[in-house]
């Protein structure tokens, strides 16, 4: 791991709690998952915490992020309030979407966040969209877009990207590759695989193959690229190499075998950061576990504030579901 000059230690810092908090956020909601607290699908994002927050940390609010079904790393790497976050996991109405979208549509208009998508390779388009709007208002804004090796084999990677390069349009395509779509192995569907930042030549765009267990390679390529994209260059291509520690969903049946599992463990994102900055003198381990213990805290009490809150009213359902016409602001309880 090397320190780029990009990288002061207010960055690490920054670095290391996105990833800390993604990390204890998601080991307590695995857990009140696993106990029955929360209904619905769950995907984890743990392991894959330095792809999230090395790009996030370029982002300003106002920028925009598409997500996944793997999304609450997204969302906690862009600023998402982790009480509200949490209430939505348990679909209580003081969530970010009232309890209605739980994990799989979470999103936050505030913080530029455009929505996890249960629909695989659907965050591109959005993005473009975002992109396209960003163009015609003559902002300086850009748009990440994350997505797995599996959604870059869906036709939408394609048209998104042709249309992305062919305009210009300020977005970031980041691809989180660990190496599985469900419990397929991206090999045997795909010839690039391991390289698919390759495939912005077709474009003529930037491509790049990166560690995605390297928060600071991360944050170094995607600062790159987001400059370019804000300044008018178009948009890049970024693969990162990256590893999930969890099944594909919470309670599926892993193809995985423990020890690829284990051995993957020992190069964990975050462990290997903790000691880069231990090394460097950056942090000692006084400070990392009060880093944690603070984060912990700020984690329990969101789990608190999610089983105290009160579930949406069966008498709203249909609230929310048509907006009036002039009043895109506020959706509207009218049916
Ligand atoms: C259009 C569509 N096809 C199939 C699925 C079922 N599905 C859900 S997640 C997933 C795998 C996605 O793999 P990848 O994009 O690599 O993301 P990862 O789960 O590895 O993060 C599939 C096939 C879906 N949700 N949407």
């Amino acid at each position: 791991m090397d320190r780029p000059d990009t990288c002061p230690k207010v960055v690490l810092l920054d670095l290391y709690e996105r990833m800390v908090k993604i990390r204890l956020f998601e080991t307590i909601q695995a857990r009140v998952f696993r106990a029955g607290e929360q209904e619905g699908f769950t995907h984890l994002y743990i392991g894959e915490e330095a792809v999230a927050a090395g790009a996030c940390a370029n982002l300003n609010q106002d920028d925009y992020i598409t997500s996944t079904h793997r999304g609450h790393g997204h969302m906690i790497a862009k600023g998402g309030d982790l009480k509200r976050m949490m209430a939505e996991l348990y679909g209580r109405s003081t969530g970010f979407c009232l309890g209605r979208s739980g994990s799989l549509h979470i999103a936050d208009r505030n913080i530029g966040v455009l929505g996890a998508n249960g629909i695989v390779g659907d965050g591109n388009p959005i993005a473009v969209g975002a992109g396209y709007s960003i163009k015609l208002r003559g902002t300086n804004q850009v748009v990440v877009s994350f997505f797995g090796d599996g959604a870059a084999n869906q036709g939408t990677f394609h048209e998104s990207l042709n249309m992305a390069a062919t305009w210009k349009l300020p977005v970031v395509f980041v691809i989180e590759n660990n190496r599985l779509s469900c419990g397929v192995p991206t090999e045997s569907v795909c010839s690039l695989a391991q390289a698919l930042g390759d495939r912005a030549v077709g474009y003529g765009i930037p491509g790049f193959n990166i560690d995605g267990m390297d928060v600071m390679e991360v944050f170094r390529v995607v600062k790159t690229a987001v400059q370019r994209a804000r300044h008018g260059g178009g948009p890049s291509l970024i693969n990162c190499a990256t590893y999930r520690h969890r099944g594909h969903f919470e309670g599926d049946h892993d193809i995985r075998s423990r020890e690829e599992i284990d051995a993957a463990r020992e190069h964990d994102a975050i462990r290997r950061f903790e000691r880069f900055l231990v090394k460097e003198n950056v942090m000692t381990q006084k400070d990392i576990a009060e880093v944690r213990e603070h984060i912990q805290r700020l984690v329990d009490e969101a789990v608190e504030y999610a089983r105290s809150s009160p579930p949406p009213q069966p008498g709203d359902a249909l609230a929310y579901v048509y907006a009036v016409k002039g009043d895109d602001e506020h959706a509207s309880s009218h049916v």
